[in-house]
């Protein structure tokens, strides 16, 4: 009684610890899903721990970010990927077949599942409610492997949606309206659950969008209740069996709640540089823009498309602009193409681009030198775009098509009356581009799978690069200040992605050369000069996706420990996994009194770590500075350890 949804999908899935907010747990996940640009290390990983086949109920793997294959390292990993897939009882889906949340939500998510991913916006599964949770690929390899999962009991936010929206208003403005009122950290530590009447008016394709940006509060996920829309959904995809009803309980009692009536929103866009930046139309003007892409995988449902095509219809793009779309999956793709809506924006002038990630992770489209580009993805972060100085806004794909047309931010509510868009009552199904892993003959006998696997090759290429090497935490710390940046560092500063650094996702000691080069470039080459180091920053470090290359490049440059004001979630958890230290200031303000290159000492580090003392403290040159390093038992045992890989390896 008085649960929320999110307490009752992560009750019947606890495996250890206890039902209480803010302590850690671990739950058995039924679904892991992978993509190429993490999935490389997170199979490594799991090869690694030696486990002959994956003990999830489904574990898919997809091809959908490094697909711009310009060089021989992306297709040898999506190689390596499929042949994994094949050995170890994964779904492999192939490049083509399009973005692995789309693709999920469209063929594999089940309500009231749990899902974890290595890749931040996992939690589009929410919008069927999955229980549905970014992660490191070496959390994803141990799940694969029949281990838990580990989360701090969230604190659970209601959000109450009254009212519909008007024409031209939509899902996006929604998720754009929750991160002006919550900010880019606002969700750490809890998940945002929907409800009230406006849930009826929003089908699953808008949940979705709305649960995928919840990535960008730093929550740990996002959820809709499953009810008749999630049913519709799921049998127009052919698998209404699969369907179940859920929501909270009519008492369930919340941590927090918020409001929105979905009437009064209007039209919004995330300005420069950072997905909390919310304007509306009127307070950012008629601006000229230069260039649109419409996709990724927060808006490039079959409902976006056919909304953009509808307002392209008859039109020409402003010769000023470029305008790519990017449908989100084959499905989408092919029934655009048989309604007629795909020659609607070919003709428009539209570049039409592969189903995959491409200009959202910086593969391609990036605009021109300070150029403005609408971008209906879900980071603007500086740089990403692969043009240092472009402005990216993020908006609907209504906002982005109609303003795609006039040259200029367009409120797309100028457009009138909206016609009624409904999904179909039957999606094309065609599951040819997705590979069933191979069975062996007697999947019950655990030597018949052992020698199945490995009579399966695993093809590899000469750019993927083992794990880099750990060691168990040393019995002192002692290391300089290798580098010392603000608040809100992204994963996008750490480890930036692109066409130039994406293809090195496999080969650590490569990719370690341009980590932290946005912020400066002098770094990797000190690090490796001074041997062990230690980095400072300020508040929600880490912030953005999920790739654990931004633990696993410091650690190979010898970064032992990360002191700052406050971690976004997987982030840290990416460290611990790492085997680096995280360390946060009791008072924010000892921050201003560490500066490059000073040198810290911890004393009798192991030793503190191995009694469970949280409170240390820290000494730089004369000064005496208080720090918290809060592990729990597992945590601990895992930085002891040297990391979660040396850690899962002793106990299986
Ligand atoms: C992203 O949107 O930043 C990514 C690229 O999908 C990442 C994963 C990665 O870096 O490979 C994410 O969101 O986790
Ligand atoms: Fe791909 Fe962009 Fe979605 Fe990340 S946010 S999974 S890069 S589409």
């Amino acid at each position: 009684m008085n649960k929320t949804l999110t307490e009752k999908i992560l009750d019947a899935h606890i495996v250890d610890g206890k039902a209480e907010k803010g302590s850690e747990i671990g739950i058995r996940i039924d679904q892991t899903l992978t993509q190429d640009a993490t999935g490389t290390m997170a199979y490594l990983e799991y090869e690694a721990i030696g486990i002959p086949r994956v003990k999830t109920e489904r574990s898919v793997a997809y091809i959908d970010h490094n697909t711009l294959q310009n060089g021989f390292e992306n297709a040898d990993d999506h190689r390596f990927i499929g042949s994994v897939a094949k050995k170890y009882g994964i779904y492999y889906s192939r490049p083509g077949n399009g973005i692995c949340h789309q693709v999920h939500l469209e063929r594999f998510g089940i309500p009231g599942k749990t899902l974890i991913g290595s890749d931040s916006h996992t939690p589009t599964g929410g919008g069927l409610g999955m229980l549905a949770i970014g992660a490191g690929g070496l959390d994803v390899a141990v799940a694969m492997g029949g281990g838990a999962y580990y989360i701090t009991y969230p604190k659970v936010v209601k959000v109450e949606l009254k009212g519909k929206l008007n024409d031209w208003v939509s899902a996006k403005d929604i998720i754009l309206e929750v991160l002006r009122r919550m900010t880019v950290k606002g969700g750490v530590g809890k998940v945002i659950e929907y409800t009230g009447e406006g849930v009826k008016t929003l089908s699953v394709p808008e949940r979705a969008t709305i649960t995928n940006m919840g990535a960008e509060l730093g929550a740990t996920t996002s959820i809709f209740p499953s009810d008749e829309i999630t049913r519709e959904f799921l049998a127009a995809q052919g698998r209404e069996q699969q369907w179940v009803p859920l929501a909270a309980d009519e008492d369930a009692v919340y941590d927090e709640e918020i409001s929105i009536n979905l009437r009064n929103l209007v039209p919004l866009a995330a300005c420069p540089h950072s997905p909390d930046n919310v304007k509306t139309m009127d307070e950012i003007g008629e601006i000229k823009i230069d260039q649109v892409c419409i996709g990724s995988c927060t808006n490039s449902s079959l409902l976006d498309m056919l909304k953009v095509a509808h307002i392209l219809k008859g039109k020409t793009v402003h010769p000023d602009v470029s305008l790519s779309i990017a449908p989100g999956s084959k499905q989408v793709l092919t029934m655009l193409s048989k309604c007629g809506a795909l020659d609607t924006m070919i003709d428009a002038g539209a570049r039409i681009l592969e189903s995959a990630c491409g200009p959202c992770i910086g593969m391609g489209q990036s605009p021109n030198s300070g150029g403005i580009s609408l971008r209906t993805f879900n980071r603007n972060f500086e740089g990403r775009s692969g043009t240092k100085d472009g402005q990216i806004y993020l908006v609907s794909p209504e906002t982005a098509a109609v303003s795609a047309i006039t040259g200029v931010f367009t409120d797309p509510r100028t457009l009138g009356e909206m016609p009624k868009f409904e999904l179909p009552e039957k999606f094309d199904v065609n599951d040819n581009m997705i590979t069933a892993p191979a069975v062996p003959k007697n999947q019950e006998n655990p030597e018949s799978i052992a020698e199945f696997a490995e009579d399966v090759e695993i093809l590899r290429g000469p750019n993927i690069k083992p794990f880099p090497k750990t060691t168990p935490l040393a019995e002192n710390l002692q290391a300089k200040v290798s580098l010392k940046v603000g608040n809100n560092i992204t994963t996008d500063h750490i480890m930036p992605a692109g066409a130039k650094i994406l293809p090195l996702r496999s080969n650590i000691p490569a990719i370690s050369e341009h980590c932290f080069t946005a912020c400066d470039t002098e770094f990797p080459k000190r690090a490796k000069e001074l041997g062990s180091s230690v980095i400072v920053g300020g508040a929600n470090y880490g912030q953005g996706s999920s790739r654990e290359h931004a633990a696993l490049a410091p650690l190979y440059l010898g970064v032992k420990a990360v002191l700052v004001k406050s971690f976004a979630r997987i982030h840290r958890a990416n460290l611990i996994n790492a085997g680096i230290l995280p360390l946060t200031f009791v008072n924010e303000t000892d921050y201003d009194k560490i500066s490059l290159l000073d040198e810290i000492s911890l004393d009798n580090l192991r030793e503190k770590i191995q009694k469970g003392e949280s409170e240390l403290t820290l000494k730089v040159g004369n000064e005496e500075i208080k720090v918290l390093c809060e592990l729990t038992g597992r945590t601990k045992d895992i930085i002891l350890a040297g990391g979660l890989l040396d850690y899962t390896r002793a106990k299986v």
